[in-house]
């Protein structure tokens, strides 16, 4: 181990925590010393495919070596499956099909084809697939799939063009092609820096620009996995399994079309409380009830909005999950009270190992009911964690994800609003080697039995489903809020995420961006760094700087390790406060934006963070542009990722931009210096955007376009819960000196607000006229009750 790396990890865990830790890798090497994990068995080619047995929506292709399945789920979803090998259990997906896909098929001299109305799949006797467009143009091809023992791998053929993305969480640069990443969920152990790899959660799935289209695929299979995405091979990605059956699903078209089809088959990300979209205010740990009370008095006093704080594992008593320490927080359901009157939801955290103890009632309850994962020889596997010796629930099992979810309830009694879920990958404390279960560790999983290498990178997924279950009924009328460090394909079902335990650099600063980005780009809309990095000891103005560009992005939570100094935004003196004031305003102005897009988000798994290519994907001038990105259509934000820059170049893309500060107006594509105060961070919006803003009441913004038409919406309603909405969208169009707006509802729920303001940018109103009356009107901006349409005149 580098020494660097366990000097960090003694100041965290202690001497007598690391001595454990020697034992414990120990005890992990000899329980893996039971299995026979496969040599390296050569690879051998499969023999050609012989026969073609058509299905109603596909055609499975046998050979003397192997299987093929190939389904139609809808014309632009293909499901592939070679096999032998175990079929994945459906942990990530939820639908078996989209829709009923008519397909034609017919032989080929080499093989046979198959035709939905929009994708043609050539599949050679050999095992060559050649994905391609009803016209023949190929978007994704493939090289026959090797055997290796029980592994699978297979070659994809890349375009010298050809980017790709995703891939879950990676600290890798947004475009991952050119790099090896492994699939195996991991604590980077300490704190990690760009480039580290594997982390806490990845996503067996990409998305590929090419210039003859774009195409994701996602596989779904949770063994320990090898993506070489042309590192080995520059015109080549090879993915390996190490078991399993090599099942994936290819989904044909742009990427919002893609991950909406994505997101149907493994879920879309539930609405959140709103209150979830506001500031969360963290750090391992907040001590005791005096210190919480201290911190939320803080934020009274200087006038800082927050919406949440966070207990780190410093609540428990003796770590013990799901109890609470009675000395530092004597009454727990008082403090949670306190804080609600300010308007203050409390999050408490949740590491999956359950102390090894006979007087904590779940380690004795979780003993009886047979809920811990074993080893083959039957005993209960123990991993070291922050108690000590744990046992840890068996998620793969029903009934122990049950039994598990029934603890939420005395905090749910408690009113405790959400749940942070740590160690989830799963974690234990190792002085050498891999820092979780011996792959030899045995799991339910639903019944049908494996182990650890199967059900590893699905340990964190399951627990959140747990959870989710759990809260849906404890709380049946409000959203559960729930946030992960670990998961895995449909994850967003159930969990927020946060980008886990960063350094406090301001290359890792940049590297972030890159990692929500790619998040989004893998189903998961909804995470954030800790602001200044989890580790160290950010600088006033690195600080800033993150908090900035964390402003708006989802998950919005300043937290730090234990030991670092405090981060509270007044630790840093001025003027960062008064600037770190400001970006806690702009995001309460934001919130109905927010809002909106998280509905969007829930409907069609958009993520709300995205790269500038979302707006084009045929546009290669977008496709490597990983310093700035769109908060949901209307924003472009251009953190400032340098130390000392107090400008930076922003690449705007074509169109017409207004600088969000001044209302400059930019035409696009190019690149223009925008200033970069360190109170701000450049941002544009996009001509044609109506911003809704809150603003002592509700304000739209009009950023009015030289010509033509924008539309805006509003997604409103009671901000938890399941009860009716109104859905409100904007429409504009512009003719020469002439605006005209219509607004067209949607949803039961009464419109909120009695007025609201129109605020034109880019356009000074002379004349408007509110469904057919005239209104006075004073400069850019007047106040008007609901309508159906303004008419607006000016210049
Ligand atoms: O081994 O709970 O990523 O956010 O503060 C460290 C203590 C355990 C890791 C999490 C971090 C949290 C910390 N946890």
């Amino acid at each position: 181990m580098d020494p660097r790396k366990l000097l960090l990890a003694l100041r965290f865990v202690g001497l007598r925590t690391a001595l454990r830790a020697v034992w414990s890798a120990w005890e992990r090497d000899r329980a893996e010393r039971s299995i026979r994990i496969p040599h390296p068995v050569p690879w051998q080619p499969i023999r050609p495919l012989e026969r073609m047995d058509l299905l109603p929506d596909g055609a499975r292709f046998n050979g003397p070596d192997a299987e093929l399945e190939v389904r139609f789920l809808a014309s632009d979803v293909l499901r592939l499956t070679w096999t032998p090998g175990l079929l994945p259990l459906p942990y990530a997906v939820v639908r078996e099909t989209l829709e009923e896909t008519p397909i034609a098929w017919a032989p080929q001299p080499d093989g046979w084809v198959l035709e939905s109305s929009a994708v043609r799949i050539a599949v050679s006797a050999h095992g060559r697939l050649r994905f391609q467009t009803p016209a023949g143009c190929v978007w994704r091809e493939e090289d026959p799939p090797e055997r290796g023992g029980g592994a699978w791998r297979h070659r994809i053929r890349l375009r010298p063009e050809e980017r790709l993305y995703g891939l879950g969480e990676r600290a890798a640069p947004l475009n991952r092609r050119g790099r090896v990443y492994r699939m195996w969920n991991r604590d980077p152990g300490g704190s990690y820096g760009p480039d580290a790899d594997p982390l806490y959660l990845g996503i067996p799935l990409w998305l590929s620009l090419h210039s003859d289209g774009a195409y994701l695929v996602f596989y779904e299979n949770p063994f320990d996995a090898i993506f070489d995405l042309g590192a080995t091979e520059p015109d080549a990605a090879w993915v390996t399994f190490a078991g399993g059956a090599l099942r994936y699903y290819v989904f044909y078209g742009p990427p919002a079309r893609a991950m909406n089809r994505y997101t149907e088959l493994t879920g879309r990300p539930p609405l959140p409380p709103r209150w979830a979209l506001g500031f969360h205010q963290s750090r391992w740990s907040y001590m005791s009830a005096e210190e919480v009370r201290a911190v939320a008095r803080g934020f009274q006093e200087h006038e800082l909005p927050l919406q949440a704080i966070h207990l780190d594992i410093d609540y428990m008593d003796g770590y013990r999950v799901f109890t609470v320490d009675r000395r530092r927080f004597p009454d727990l359901p008082e403090l949670i009270r306190e804080l609600e009157g300010q308007g203050i939801r409390t999050v408490v955290i949740l590491d999956p190992g359950v102390k090894i103890d006979p007087d904590h009632p779940v380690y004795r309850e979780g003993w009886r009911q047979g809920a811990f994962c074993r080893l083959p020889d039957g005993r209960i596997y123990r991993g070291l964690v922050w108690p000590g010796w744990c046992a840890f629930p068996d998620f793969t099992d029903p009934q122990v994800r049950r039994w598990w979810g029934s603890h939420y309830r005395s905090f749910v009694e408690m009113d405790v609003a959400g749940f942070w879920h740590d160690m989830n990958e799963p974690t234990t404390f190792t002085a050498w080697g891999e820092p979780t279960f011996p792959r030899t560790v045995r799991h339910a999983l639903e019944g049908r039995g494996g182990d650890h290498r199967e059900a590893h990178n699905l340990y964190g997924l399951l627990m959140n489903q747990a959870a989710w279950e759990a809260l849906r009924e404890l709380r049946p009328d409000r959203r559960p809020f729930l946030l992960t460090r670990s998961g895995w394909a449909g994850v967003q079902r159930y969990a927020w995420n946060w980008t886990g335990d960063t350094e406090s650099t301001w290359a890792m600063l940049r590297r972030t961006l890159s990692v929500v980005l790619g998040l989004g780009l893998s189903g998961i809309p909804y995470t954030g760094p800790d602001i200044g990095g989890f580790s160290g000891a950010p600088s006033a103005e690195l600080f800033i700087r993150w908090f900035q560009a964390a402003a708006f992005m989802p998950f919005f939570r300043s937290h730090a390790a234990k030991g670092t100094p405090r981060r509270e935004p007044w630790a840093f003196g001025e003027p960062a406060l008064s600037i770190i004031r400001e970006f806690l305003r702009l995001r309460v102005r934001l919130l109905p934006y927010l809002y909106t897009l998280a509905w969007e988000t829930a409907q069609t798994g958009a993520p709300l963070v995205r790269p500038l290519f979302w707006l084009d994907e045929k546009d290669p001038s977008l496709w490597e542009i990983e310093d700035a990105f769109l908060l949901g259509p209307a924003l472009l934000v251009a953190p400032v990722v340098e130390e000392g820059a107090r400008s930076r170049k922003v690449f705007l893309p074509s169109g017409e931009w207004y600088d969000f500060w001044s209302d400059q107006r930019f035409a696009g594509p190019g690149t223009v210096e925008a200033s970069a105060p360190l109170e701000r961070i450049p941002i544009f919006v996009r001509a044609g955007s109506i911003l809704p803003m809150a603003e002592g009441g509700l304000t739209l913004h009009i950023y009015v376009p030289s010509t033509g038409g924008g539309e805006g919406s509003l997604y409103h309603d009671d901000g938890d819960g399941f009860g009716p909405y109104r859905m409100a969208r904007f429409r504009m169009e512009r003719e020469g000196n002439r605006v005209g707006l219509r607004w067209v509802d949607e949803g039961e729920l009464p419109w909120p607000w009695e007025t609201l303001t129109l605020r034109f940018h880019g356009f000074s109103v002379r004349r408007a006229v509110v469904d057919g009356r005239e209104i006075p009107v004073q400069g850019d901006c007047f106040t008007v009750r609901p309508f159906r349409e303004v008419q607006i005149n000016g210049s």
